[in-house]
């Protein structure tokens, strides 16, 4: 009886786990879907190339600006794709931009409002100087020693990071006022999570391309495609 008893609760025990790692997460427990965004741009990639002459050790002899990256089948990368209308908490995962290899890495990065990890990956000093409006500007040096520094977003807007110390160094943080957006890849894809079922206005911000925004329906359990075609100014 005893072998049996411990049998049936080792069973207990698996089941339970079975049980935990199946178990829906919240946003699926409200019947959620995503939505996927593909965005194109029918025109030559933007790409800057200068000469280095300062910390070229680190930074190379020569560099290049990223305005519009074009990858594969016309996709813009590094567009921020977003739910208009969207709602929610913040998301858990704290934001992270690199300053590597005297560049910002990724070089647009999408957060919720609340604090940012900037790293130095650079044996060198950089610098953090943020274009704001809504928040405080930041203008710090990170000098080689201070790996990490974090700093508090807390209001929503698109904001643009150079590095005083290298011209050329440029990033954008894109601070969401909830957590359905994602930033295109490569590809000019993204996807976007458990968002509540509906009709959504979908917005797209791009650093040189401007902003588009379409109606997209959001099925639950279902993945939503939307795609979008930017324009050349
Ligand atoms: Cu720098």
């Amino acid at each position: 009886m005893r072998k049996v008893c411990a049998v049936l609760a080792g069973l207990g025990l698996i089941a339970g786990a079975f049980a935990l790692a199946g178990r829906p997460g919240p946003a699926t427990a409200q019947g959620g879907g995503s939505i996927e965004a593909d965005v194109k741009y029918n025109g030559a990639p933007v790409v800057e190339k200068l000469k280095v002459n300062k910390d070229t050790e680190k930074c190379g002899t020569e560099t290049t600006i990223e305005k519009v990256v074009v990858g594969g089948n016309k996709g813009l990368a590094n567009a921020v794709v977003s739910v208009a209308d969207g709602k929610g908490a913040p998301t858990a995962k704290k934001a992270s931009i690199d300053q590597k290899g005297c560049k910002f890495n990724p070089h647009v990065v999408a957060m919720t409002p609340g604090e940012i990890e900037i790293k130095n990956s650079d044996d060198i000093l950089h610098n953090i100087h943020t274009y704001s409006t809504a928040n405080p500007s930041i203008n710090k040096a990170q000098p080689k020693f201070k790996k990490v520094m974090n700093e508090k977003f807390e209001k929503p807007e698109i904001i643009k990071v150079t590095c005083d110390v290298h011209s050329w160094m440029l990033g954008w943080i894109a601070v969401m006022p909830h957590p359905f957006f994602g930033v295109t890849d490569n590809n000019g894809v993204t996807k976007i999570e458990n968002v509540p079922p509906g009709k959504h206005k979908v917005e797209v911000w791009h650093e040189t391309l401007g902003k588009q925004e379409k109606e997209v329906e959001v099925k639950a359990g279902q993945t939503a495609k939307v795609s979008f075609e930017m324009k050349g100014k």
